[in-house]
């Protein structure tokens, strides 16, 4: 039997102090090494806590709480479950996104003067759509402003409970439904759902308005720009200044729906844990409700249906697929699902999905699928494109897994924030394997306590949020809770701050802790800066790093940069013992810019480096991946390390034509 997770090798924190990837950081005396197993069977799933907390000596390792049951723990705990509406013969959903009324409100006069009811100067603007590329007077504009539109909600919806579902609202968010405040959320890129049945009528226009504010706060995830700066980009102080190296789009930028669902009682969430027993596969599926239903209901997978008997809202079964099709890259196979609540022989509510199974596990330094060792090979990517910014871009997206699929690639990592949910169930069907991150860019711990533990909620909030979302992906193997949070200067540039390293510290114990409360089927990681904190490497089950040795570090210097790079991977191997990822390396290419000596900014230039790594990779069985940095060009703030607004590290054009690099990683990739 292969276990669903299989998580070995954690270290603790090492007692050199040393930033990673600084020169000196060659010896790294592992001072505590431990070892847990978070295993989930089939039969010790449903029914008896199957997390063993690992053994926890001197502190500085996070215990792993003691979930309920791992079916409970995937759960959302205490929160209306984030399915993706769907329509069926019991459900309705109907899209309300296309052209709405549009208005900047830099006073912030809005909710004063009722804008929720009509805006005063309204303009036309699409939903989904970042404002920014659209109007010259909203391109750099981070405050509020209202969206507002007029519909009718079919009367064939009365006696049903209805829901607005906004996709994304970068970044906060308020809704009014006729008047009445039904929704305030904070956090772009995840969805938040309200129940407006009371408010909506049916023989007239209902009045939607929302509004939108982006600006760049200290207490906020990803962060503002603060006081103490913060963030690569920040060092090179761009406009708009963010913490971050990309525009900050902002706008709703994901489909906004009503839908609707059985009065009562009504599916409230679904959650599916696949294992592989020997040549089965088993699937365990919960189902909750909205209320405290205890009747009967079915569950079918493929051919088979079993029943379901409630209590207390919740039903739990493990179905058994005989000689099951794994899914993998190779072989994406899935299981239509269909849970339904019944009376007697009329169901009464039902929701389908999708489901494939596999195992994600850790084995020593191997990160194995369906007990198979797996590496993976791909990119960072962005949403986004011209005119539409980070809005989602349906075109763009079937665009761009056909030309991961050209590249031969079989992974990418949602930096640096969550994607769009049918980006999601394209990977499922497509094959590939997604790093899923909460947007938590930009971490500096050099900032004080208070705002600290404003980010720590934040976070958690968007990691809970992402999970509840995400959950029954198979494409999404691994949680990443952050990306290069600094415990002081970047690329061992300035002393250690130890103040700074032990506020990470906690705050990383606790959301290791809690994606392992809420998941104890994937692997969860930290993507640490070049030259940051080591030692928040040691809480996670995979080390991914970002290292642009030859980049920003030896110029120029190839050669250099890959001795760099093999030292400090030996290094890390050898102090933690766990797979290692590199999760970003690149160089800026200008396209079309050529030269027969290999200089940076040239074509060339980037095919080099990217040669240099990927070798340097192959030769190292304990790498589990390499993702370039990044899939395509993308837009980011004006500053004197950006030329046109724009990072050039694609190996695609921001329009998705291929550089020289592209065509070399095919050469070597899609064989
Ligand atoms: C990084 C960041 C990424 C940047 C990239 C770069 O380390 O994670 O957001 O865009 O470097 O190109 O500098």
């Amino acid at each position: 039997m292969v276990p669903a997770v299989v998580l070995k090798g954690k270290d603790g924190m090492h007692s050199t102090r040393k930033p990673e990837g600084s020169p000196s950081s060659l010896r790294v005396d592992p001072v505590s090494r431990r070892d847990f197993l978070s295993r989930t069977t089939m039969a010790g799933a449903v029914g008896a806590a199957a997390t063993k907390a690992l053994a926890h000596g001197d502190g500085d390792v996070p215990p792993k709480p003691a979930a309920t049951t791992p079916l409970e723990s995937l759960a959302a705990p205490g929160r209306a479950g984030l399915l993706f509406p769907q329509q069926n013969t019991l459900r309705n959903v109907l899209d309300i996104s296309g052209i709405w009324d549009f208005q900047l409100d830099p006073q912030e006069e809005g909710e004063d003067k009722r804008w929720f009811q009509a805006l005063p100067a309204p303009r036309p603007i699409p939903v989904p759509c970042s404002w920014n590329d659209l109007f010259d007077d909203a391109r750099d504009y981070l405050g509020l402003a209202w969206y507002r539109r007029e519909t009718y909600v079919p009367p064939s919806w009365r006696g049903q409970r209805i829901f607005l579902r906004v996709g994304s609202a970068n970044y906060a968010a308020k809704v009014w439904v006729n008047g009445d405040l039904v929704a305030e959320h904070l956090g772009g890129h995840l969805p938040f759902v309200a129940d407006i049945t009371k408010r909506v009528s049916f023989t007239k226009g209902n009045v939607i308005a929302i509004s939108v504010e982006n600006k760049q706060l200290p207490g906020r995830v990803p962060p503002g720009a603060g006081p103490g700066g913060g963030g690569v980009a920040g060092l090179m102080a761009g406009f708009p200044l963010t913490t971050y190296d990309f525009f900050p789009y902002a706008g709703l930028h994901r489909p906004v729906l009503l839908y609707s669902v059985p009065a009562h009682p009504s599916i409230d969430d679904v959650t599916v844990k696949t294992t592989i027993e020997g040549r089965d596969g088993v699937v365990m599926v919960r189902v909750t409700t909205a209320d405290t239903y205890a009747g009967k209901g079915r569950v079918r997978l493929g051919g088979t249906e079993t029943m379901l008997t409630f209590q207390a809202g919740t039903a739990e079964k493990a179905v058994r697929v005989p000689s099951a099709r794994f899914w993998s890259p190779q072989d994406p196979h899935l299981y239509p699902l269909t849970v339904t609540l019944t009376q007697g022989s009329h169901a009464v509510d039902s929701y389908s999905l999708d489901v494939g199974i596999r195992t994600v596990a850790i084995s020593g330094d191997q990160l194995l699928l369906n007990g198979q060792p797996v590496q993976l090979r791909g990119f960072g990517k962005h949403e986004d494109f011209p005119l539409s910014g980070r809005g989602q871009n349906l075109p763009v997206w079937i665009r761009d897994y056909e030309l991961l699929r050209w590249v031969g690639a079989n992974s990418y990592r949602t930096s640096h924030y969550p994607y769009a949910e049918e980006a999601m169930q394209l990977a499922d069907r497509l094959g590939f394997l997604v790093i899923n991150e909460i947007p938590a860019v930009g971490l500096d711990f050099r900032e004080s306590d208070e705002v600290t533990a404003q980010r720590q909620t934040q976070a958690l909030q968007e990691l809970r949020e992402l999970i509840a979302r995400d959950k029954n992906h198979p494409s999404t193997i691994m949680w990443n809770v952050a990306n290069e949070p600094l415990g002081g200067l970047p690329l061992g540039l300035g002393p250690r701050d130890a103040r700074a390293e032990a506020a990470g510290m906690t705050f990383f114990r606790e959301l290791y802790a809690e994606a392992h409360r809420l998941d104890d089927t994937r692997p969860v990681t930290l993507v640490g800066v070049q030259g940051g904190v080591k030692e928040w490497h040691g809480i996670f089950d995979v080390v991914c790093i970002n290292r642009y040795y030859g980049w920003y570090t030896q110029p120029g210097q190839l050669e250099l940069g890959r001795q760099a790079l093999a030292r400090e991977l030996d290094e890390l191997h050898q102090t933690f013992g766990k797979p290692i990822i590199v999760a970003e390396f690149g160089g800026d290419t200008i396209p079309g810019t050529h030269n027969t000596a290999v200089e940076m900014w040239t074509e060339e230039y980037q095919v080099e480096f990217l040669r240099g790594f990927l070798e340097i990779a192959a030769q190292r069985p304990f790498m589990a991946g390499m993702h370039v940095w990044a899939f395509a060009d993308f837009k980011t703030g004006q500053g004197t390390g950006r030329a046109e607004g724009m990072n050039f590290k694609g190996v695609f054009t921001r329009d998705r034509r291929p550089k020289m690099a592209a065509h070399f990683l095919r050469s070597r990739w899609a064989q």
